[in-house]
């Protein structure tokens, strides 16, 4: 008795958890997560490496080598194609400028290899977070050009991406 009890209980969490997945487990639906490369990272003198950039974490910043100078990127990659309409860029959140973006590129890529120009524009020099909106494109990655930066340097503390999410 227990038994088949536990059986049907069993068969009935089963098909709520298909009934559950089969709304939401769609390619389209599933949850992006993004990881991060950039042309230059201080890790040695530093914990400040491109995942600082999409870790959620407003305190963690990417900062490249300090022997280094922009123009530099950081490029977002996200783990499926996924139509994307916007980009948010937090500067570093500790009171220091150095770094903090103010002439910028956005560019997107669906290899990884070609990437083609989204924006260019400029950013006025604060610690406020910037968001860039544009016609939505489908994307593999998404790139943040420093072209200027305070101090010669680049530096993010969050990069995010606004995901246009579909609805059939
Ligand atoms: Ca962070």
């Amino acid at each position: 008795m227990k038994v088949s009890k536990l059986l049907k209980t069993t068969l009935l969490i089963t098909v709520l958890l298909l009934l559950v997945s089969g709304c939401t487990n769609e390619s389209s639906n599933e949850r992006v997560r993004l990881t991060a490369y950039a042309t230059s990272e201080e890790t040695s003198k530093a914990n400040e490496a491109a995942k600082n950039a999409v870790d959620g974490d407003p305190a963690t910043f990417w900062h490249i080598q300090w022997s280094e100078k922009v123009p530099q990127s950081i490029t977002v990659k996200l783990s499926r194609l996924a139509k994307v309409n916007q980009v948010a860029y937090l500067p570093r959140q500790d009171g220091n400028s150095n770094g903090i973006i103010t002439e910028y590129r956005l560019l997107y890529s669906t290899d990884g290899k070609d990437f083609i120009e989204l924006v260019h524009g400029e950013w006025a020099l604060n610690t406020d977070k910037k968001v860039v909106e544009f016609s939505p494109v489908e994307a593999t990655q998404i790139r943040l050009e420093a072209i200027q930066g305070f101090g010669g340097w680049a530096s993010a503390a969050e990069i995010e991406i606004g995901i246009v999410t579909e609805e059939n």
